[in-house]
């Protein structure tokens, strides 16, 4: 009998054959309020969810008694009560690596916007305000040979670091849990505390997932640690920062500017005191999305879910203690 699958991402017509070949498929269209109470309807049936942006936390879970496996299409897992799906035996798989290449494309896109002011003189352009040839009051300021701080050297922090390295000779210096030689060695990275990082970078970037351990690590204090003509850029997740404390850091001059892909509340609020700040391009959480990172998100996460259902262990799992192999 074909296992249950609720899905809460549409996926497209070549996966969702695929997926319907091995089982039965509730699509949940959107996370809206009669989306949800579709999901809550759908899941005491579930055998396996696949979806992203939605926290499955364990009053939701609860409603699946027969679930044993989750699929995530994203990277970062901070949707999911990792030690109750372990305690339960749920497996949860994710879809690194496909999507590490668009997110660091994403990251030095915001770099570049940020520092040439891309977005607030193209609006000039598109409002017909260009009437004369730029001053030093629309100036930007350079990318190339300036320094590049990344806070979390994982597989996107990499990324980063191989463009800014080879792409815009930019020395790199990096914080993370432990020093990462392989990564010293391929770009001449060298290893900071965090402090250090924040006084010496002429561009922060986050690219670390959310923990308990990361949850606001970037607030007023690390703020007062950078300098004015540094810039403030966010790939990872927005409650790595205390956001109210950024708005102050940047209405004060403690920064010069920010770009920003992800929020403390996403979608971000058109009243954010952040889109009254000129000094900050805000886009809305793109890291992955585009049409080719996103159909092979979905393909991994698919593969991720089916291996699961067959008794197999999927090849990007999460919490391997779930695993009983
Ligand atoms: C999107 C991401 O949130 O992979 C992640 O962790 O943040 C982004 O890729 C996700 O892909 C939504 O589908």
């Amino acid at each position: 009998m074909k296992k249950h699958v609720v899905l809460y991402k549409k996926l497209s017509p070549p996966l969702m054959a695929r997926l319907q070949q091995q089982a039965e498929v509730t699509l949940i269209e959107s996370l809206d309020a009669a989306g949800l109470a579709q999901l809550h309807d759908a899941l005491p049936r579930a055998h396996g969810l696949l979806g992203a942006s939605l926290k499955l936390d364990a009053a939701l879970l609860d409603l699946a008694p027969h679930l044993q496996a989750i699929a995530s299409v994203s990277v970062g897992v901070d949707n999911y009560d990792i030690d109750y799906l372990t305690e339960r035996r749920i497996l949860l798989s994710n879809t690194p690596d496909v999507l590490t290449e668009t997110t660091a494309d994403t990251g030095f896109a915001l770099i570049l916007t940020t520092a040439r002011r891309v977005v607030e003189l193209a609006n000039i352009v598109r409002a017909g305000e260009w009437t004369r040839n730029v001053g030093p009051a629309h100036f930007g300021t350079d990318v190339h040979g300036k320094t590049l701080g990344i806070i979390g050297m994982g597989r996107i922090g990499e990324a980063l670091a191989q463009r800014g390295h080879f792409g815009f000779g930019m020395p790199i210096i990096y914080h993370s849990h432990s020093p990462k030689p392989a990564v010293e060695q391929r770009f001449d990275a060298q290893y900071r505390s965090l402090a250090a990082l924040l006084q010496e970078a002429d561009f922060v970037c986050l690219t670390l997932p959310l923990t308990a351990e990361t949850e606001r690590l970037i607030g007023a204090e690390q703020f007062a640690q950078m300098r004015p003509e540094t810039i403030f850029i966010n790939i990872s997740r927005g409650k790595v920062v205390d956001e109210a404390a950024m708005v102050d850091a940047l209405r004060a001059g403690q920064i010069r500017a920010a770009g920003l892909d992800v929020f403390e509340r996403e979608p971000l609020g058109s009243d954010s005191p952040l889109l009254q700040t000129h000094n900050v391009v805000a886009t809305p959480h793109i890291g992955s999305a585009t049409h080719e990172t996103r159909e092979a998100m979905a393909a991994c996460a698919v593969d991720n879910l089916l291996a699961a259902l067959a008794g197999e262990r999927p090849q990007n799992l999460v919490n391997t203690d779930a695993w009983q192999g």
